[in-house]
């Protein structure tokens, strides 16, 4: 018998995955459906030849972030020790998109932080004062430039596993590029060793920080459903919503319409953001539609 090597998972793409162990990478198929591998998972392998194997068992996890539409469920990385949601003056906010990041990690209880990329373009200012919002609820805003200088997010990352998730174009690959010296070398041997060709920037990878820690880069995705999380599960996915809740007029207040909700008239008042109330009110619309085609 073969014995058992274990690893973690540095690349995921289809139905392969590829494992660090000590010094080599293997690349390895699931035993089980292909989407029950993440990057950053501990696992168990079997070789099958020099550089092939099986993944035969992933180890627990700590956490797991994912995304989910009505029909399946969408792996970013496993074992994380926080989320980077990168946004930037270009290609613009995506409001809704970063909101639906913060719940994904705030519901996979991961602490996660706002990253505000090309701060040497113009406008970035005028963005950086509204995101002083977020911050407000709990999410820091850093502040920086992949092209100039990465220098202010380094210490959030050292000895930590991080996963940069966000729109295309926002600068994530760059990001990468800029904090992980040779990450373009890494890139090519991650590409030779899955054989994934022009699909290489389709993938999930970590990368080992120089530092100490590790960074993940997913790819840049424009939806992101949380179909996974009930009305309970919104709600508390909104820390700023956590002190009102329980003071509507309704012990079942779903915040939408209902008269006297504490929720709805912070919004007005700006003590809570708009525009968190309706990606709030958003993913629960969606919810309701989903429950009803099941019905
Ligand atoms: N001015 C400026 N441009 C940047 C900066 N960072 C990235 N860019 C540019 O933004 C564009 C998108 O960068 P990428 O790193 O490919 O973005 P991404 O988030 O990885 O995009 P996907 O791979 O589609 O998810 C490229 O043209 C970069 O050169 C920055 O700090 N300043
Ligand atoms: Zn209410």
């Amino acid at each position: 018998m073969t014995a058992l090597n274990s690893g973690r998972v540095v690349a995921t793409f289809g139905k392969h995955c590829l494992v660090q162990a000590d010094q080599a990478i293997v690349d390895c198929v699931s035993r089980g459906r292909k989407a029950d591998i993440a990057c950053g998972d501990a696992v168990e392998f079997k070789l099958t030849s020099p550089g092939h194997g099986v993944v035969e068992r992933v180890q627990p996890r700590r956490n797991l972030l994912y995304r989910s539409d009505p029909f399946k469920i969408k792996y970013f990385a496993a074992n994380l020790d926080q989320v980077l949601v990168v946004t930037a003056v270009e290609p613009g906010l995506n409001e809704n998109l970063i909101n639906r990041c913060l719940v994904a990690a705030q519901a996979a209880g991961i602490p996660a932080c706002i990253v505000l990329n090309k701060a040497d373009l113009p406008q970035t200012q005028e963005l950086h004062a509204y995101l002083k919002a977020y911050e407000a609820i709990g999410y820091p805003v850093i502040l920086v430039s992949a092209k100039r200088d990465v220098t202010p997010l380094l210490p959030r990352l050292i000895g930590k596993t991080s996963v940069l998730i966000g729109p295309s174009g926002v600068g994530k690959s760059t990001l990468v590029n800029a904090l992980v010296p040779e990450a373009d070398v890494r890139t090519a041997e991650i590409s030779r060793a899955l054989n994934a060709g022009r699909h290489t920037t389709t993938h999930t990878r970590l990368y080992e920080l120089p530092q100490g820690g590790a960074l993940i880069d997913s790819p840049g995705m424009q939806e992101f459903g949380l179909h996974h999380l009930d009305l309970a599960g919104l709600q508390a996915a909104f820390p700023e919503f956590h002190r009102l809740i329980g003071q509507c007029r309704f012990y079942n207040c779903r915040h939408l319409k209902e008269p006297d909700c504490a929720i709805t008239a912070a919004a007005a008042t700006g003590a809570i953001l708009p525009e968190r109330l309706r990606a709030y009110q958003v993913l629960v619309e969606e919810r309701l539609a989903a429950e009803q085609l099941h019905k």
